[in-house]
């Protein structure tokens, strides 16, 4: 009889993997820990599907209850915090945007960006590389290529061939959260001046990391926020 009820448990959670990890490659995913078991077996291989990583991000709806723990805010700049480091080939980060909040124009240093919007709305606004080169004295306005609002649950990919970006909170009363991945994971990116279109790197740090605040020191070092 125990052996049984052994054998039959173990069938069901068979049974069970089984299920999960074919909804997983039909790109569908129910919870956030879903979500990251899901990135998980996505970047197992070299090759990275992307289009299925977008997918995955666009399926998980947003439950305040599951993330609520790395939404940690600062009242000056937006906040960037660790969710997952994803065995060193993704970085998955929560990011706070207070009201008014915003980015520099910056690129994603040769990584894919997928980012989705877990709470509130985010305006994002590309622009083109700039066109003078680099060491030159030139300088000129960058290019804007369009606008687009993000909104709840909404999923918006970025790379470098796409251009650069800047991504705002354009309310005055509501907060913004969204979920952002990148891979490979990067320390440093480049920020960009809009009226002279030079650039300068950036490292990037972390406000959190798995839901732990770190310390001073490391929050006070510069993060790609607004110029
Ligand atoms: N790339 C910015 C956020 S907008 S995608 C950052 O990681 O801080
Ligand atoms: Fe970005």
């Amino acid at each position: 009889m125990e052996i049984c009820n052994r054998e039959s448990r173990l069938y069901a959670s068979c049974h069970e993997k089984i299920h999960r990890e074919e909804t997983f490659r039909q790109g569908k995913v129910s919870t956030l820990r879903e979500l990251i078991d899901a990135l998980h077996d996505a970047f197992k291989t070299d090759h990275v599907d992307i289009d299925h990583v977008q997918d995955l991000m666009a399926s998980y709806k947003s439950n305040p209850l599951e993330w609520k723990k790395y939404a940690k805010f600062d009242r000056y700049r937006y906040t960037r915090n660790l969710v997952d480091e994803g065995n060193g080939r993704f970085n998955l980060m929560v990011l706070c945007w207070g009201e008014g909040h915003g980015s520099a124009i910056h690129d994603h240093a040769n990584a894919h960006c997928v980012m989705k919007v877990l709470q509130g709305e985010l305006c994002e606004t590309r622009y083109a590389w700039p066109s003078v080169s680099e060491g030159s004295d030139d300088t000129k306005e960058l290019e804007e290529l369009e606008r687009n609002t993000l909104r709840l649950n909404d999923i918006c990919y970025i790379n470098d061939s796409l251009g650069l970006h800047r991504v705002e909170n354009p309310s005055t009363m509501n907060p913004a959260v969204s979920l952002h991945l990148y891979s490979p994971p990067f320390e440093t990116c480049s920020v960009f001046n809009k009226q002279t279109g030079r650039k300068t790197s950036c490292k990037v740090t972390f406000w959190s990391k798995y839901g732990e605040k770190r310390n001073r020191e490391i929050q006070n070092t510069r993060d790609p926020e607004d110029n």
